[in-house]
């Protein structure tokens, strides 16, 4: 039984291989290794939050409503997680760097509160406190891109319950702003992804 209040991360040697080499035939793995999180963790993102070269995770959790983040050491091991406010009910995390500093930065779709988090990552492993934007309803995803070709990074947001998708505009230095929504059906969209058809 899986306990809810840990989360397996797969975090071996092999991994940072095939990351450093780019090999796409590695095919196996070492016994994987669980951490410690909050309640009830939902996702996984990926970036390096302190510059320090090595990957670290940001991990959204239902309880206490926040984003754990956890700084690796460059061999498979990460330090305990430290928590940041979120929203309620952080149910996925994507990084970028929104205010074009360098510095990766996180956003967290709240599907209890139907808005997306924005932190601000100070490029020491910490971040700035939280700055909310409205959603739809229930947002279950997020994807990052420049959607009008200013430079910026936007984000689009998946939202389950109203069934449309979120454009939320970037400004270049962390602020975003409604540009509208798109409805897309009614079959619950719980994710979504940025491609160009031209
Ligand atoms: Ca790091
Ligand atoms: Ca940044």
């Amino acid at each position: 039984m899986i306990d809810v209040r840990m989360v397996r991360v797969l975090v071996l040697s092999l991994i940072a291989m095939v990351g450093l080499r780019g090999d796409a035939r590695a095919q196996s793995f070492a016994v994987g290794h669980a951490f410690a999180t909050p309640v009830h963790p939902n996702a996984i993102a990926v970036g390096d939050f302190n510059g320090d070269g090595h990957q670290d995770l940001a991990v959204p959790c239902y309880s206490p409503n926040a984003v754990a983040i956890f700084l690796g050491n460059g061999v498979g091991g990460f330090a305990p997680a430290v928590s940041y406010a979120a929203g309620g009910g952080p149910r996925f995390a994507v990084v970028a760097d929104f205010n074009a500093d360098g510095r990766a930065d996180i956003a967290v779709a709240n599907q209890d509160s139907n808005d997306v988090a924005v932190l601000i990552g100070t490029g020491t492993g910490e971040f700035e406190p939280a700055v909310r934007i409205t959603a739809g309803l229930r947002p279950f995803h997020i994807a990052v891109s420049d959607l009008n070709n200013d430079g910026h990074v936007d984000m689009a947001v998946a939202n389950s319950a109203s069934h449309t998708i979120s454009v939320l505009r970037g400004d270049g230095f962390g602020g975003f702003s409604s540009a509208g929504s798109v409805p897309v059906g009614t079959n619950r969209p719980e994710s979504c992804c940025v491609f160009r058809s031209n």
